[in-house]
C-alpha cells in the first residue's frame, strides 16, 4: 500500500494528487489514506498537503527501504521481493542464506551498512552506513557453473547504464568486476555461486557502489570514488537501484535466450582493459603483456611478449 502511494506521489512529483484519487486508487478510504501519509512523514518525507488540492511530494529522504525501492521500479521480477536491513555483516551471507531457505530469483537483498563487506579473495569492501549501495541479487539460472563468471560482466554492464540512466554520468569497465569514474574504483561486483559440479543451485551477485561518500579509509583514498564526488551534489541511491535493475532484468533475459555474445558486445563497447599492456595478477602467477579481447566466454586473453597467448579466468588487473 505504501509503495503503491508513494509511486503515485512520485510519478506527479511537483504537482497534487487529490485525497479522493489516492483512496480511489488504493482501495480504502480517505482516513487511511490520511494514516499512510502520517506514516511516510514520518519516515522523512516531506509532503505539502493543501485543502481541496490534496498532497504533493517536496522531498524524498535518500532511504532504502522495500517501498523506496518499489515505487517506480519497471521490472517483472527482479526486486519484486526486497529484504532490506539497517545493517548486516555482508548482504552476500543474507542473500546466501535466504535462497537456502527458498527466496526466489530476483530477491534482492540491500543494506544501509555492512560492517564485513566483502571482496573477492576474503578481502574487505568499505560500506559506511547511509552512503552507499551494498546490495545483492539471487538468481537462479538453468546454465552450466561454467558461465556463471558471465554475469559478472553481465552485472557490470547493467550497472554501466543504470547509473548513466539515473545520474547521467558514464563510467568505465576494468575485467572483470570493477567499475571505473575518472580512473578509480566506484563499483565492486563480487559473483558467488551454489551449484553441484553440473547444475546451480544460486547465483548471489554482490554489487558495492559508492554513491554519496565524501571520504574514503586511508588504504583506499587514492584508489576510491563516489558518484557524489564526481558530480558535486546528493544522489538518491533507490533511484539508482532501480535504474540498475530495469536494465539488468533486461539484459539477463536477452543472456538466458541468446547466450552471452550480445552481451560480449555491449561489454566492450565500455571496456577499458583491453587493447592496453597490462598486468594480471592471478592467485597463482603475474603475468604482463597484451590484452587481446575476451573470448565469447568472458575469458581475458593476454598476450605475453613471447607471443604466447594465456587465458586468464580470474585476476587482478593493473595498467
Ligand atoms: C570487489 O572485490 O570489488 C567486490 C566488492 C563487492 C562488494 C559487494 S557490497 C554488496 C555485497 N555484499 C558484500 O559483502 N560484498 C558485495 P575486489 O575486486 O577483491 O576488491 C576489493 C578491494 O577494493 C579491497 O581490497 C580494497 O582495496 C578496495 N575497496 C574496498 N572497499 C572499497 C570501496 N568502498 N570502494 C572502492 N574500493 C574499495
Amino acid at each position: 500500500m505504501r509503495s503503491k502511494l508513494l509511486q503515485m506521489l512520485i510519478d506527479h512529483q511537483g504537482h497534487f494528487v487529490s485525497g479522493e484519487a489516492i483512496s480511489n486508487h488504493l482501495g480504502c478510504s480517505r482516513t487511511a489514506v490520511w494514516k499512510h501519509i502520517e506514516e511516510l512523514r514520518k519516515a522523512g518525507y516531506k509532503l505539502e498537503a493543501a485543502p481541496r488540492k490534496g498532497y504533493r511530494i517536496i522531498h524524498q529522504p535518500n532511504v532504502l527501504t522495500e517501498s523506496e525501492i518499489k515505487a517506480g521500479l519497471a521490472t517483472r521480477y527482479l526486486g519484486m521481493n526486497v529484504h532490506y536491513d539497517k545493517s548486516v555483516n555482508s548482504t552476500q551471507e543474507i542473500a546466501h542464506r535466504i535462497s537456502r531457505e527458498g527466496a526466489p530469483e530476483g530477491t534482492i537483498v540491500v543494506a544501509d551498512e555492512q560492517v564485513a563487506g566483502k571482496g573477492r579473495l576474503g578481502r574487505e569492501w568499505f560500506s559506511p552506513i547511509g552512503t552507499g549501495i551494498w546490495m545483492s541479487m539471487i538468481l537462479k539460472p538453468k546454465i552450466p557453473p561454467q558461465q556463471a563468471p558471465q554475469l559478472t560482466l553481465l552485472t557490470a554492464v547493467a550497472v554501466i547504464r543504470g547509473v548513466k540512466a539515473a545520474t547521467g554520468i558514464q563510467c568505465d569497465i576494468k575485467w572483470p568486476n570493477d567499475i571505473l569514474l575518472n580512473g578509480k574504483k566506484l563499483v565492486g561486483i563480487l559473483t558467488e555461486m551454489q551449484a553441484d559440479p553440473d547444475q546451480i543451485h544460486s547465483v548471489i551477485i554482490g554489487t558495492g557502489i559508492n554513491v554519496n561518500e565524501t571520504d574514503f579509509p586511508e588504504e583506499i583514498k587514492e584508489i576510491a570514488t563516489s558518484l557524489k564526488i564526481e558530480k558535486e551534489e546528493e544522489i538518491n541511491r533507490a533511484t539508482v537501484i532501480k535504474r540498475i535493475l530495469e536494465h539488468f532484468e533486461e539484459l539477463y533475459e536477452l543472456f538466458l535466450e541468446e547466450g552471452f555474445l550480445p552481451i560480449k558486445k555491449m561489454w566492450e563497447d565500455h571496456a577499458i582493459t583491453v587493447g592496453r599492456e597490462i598486468t594480471a595478477r592471478t592467485t597463482t602467477k603475474t603475468l604482463h603483456g597484451f590484452a587481446c579481447g575476451i573470448t565469447d566466454d568472458g575469458v581475458l586473453l593476454l598476450k605475453d611478449e613471447t607471443g604466447e597467448i594465456h587465458k586468464i579466468y580470474s585476476a587482478d588487473i593493473e595498467f
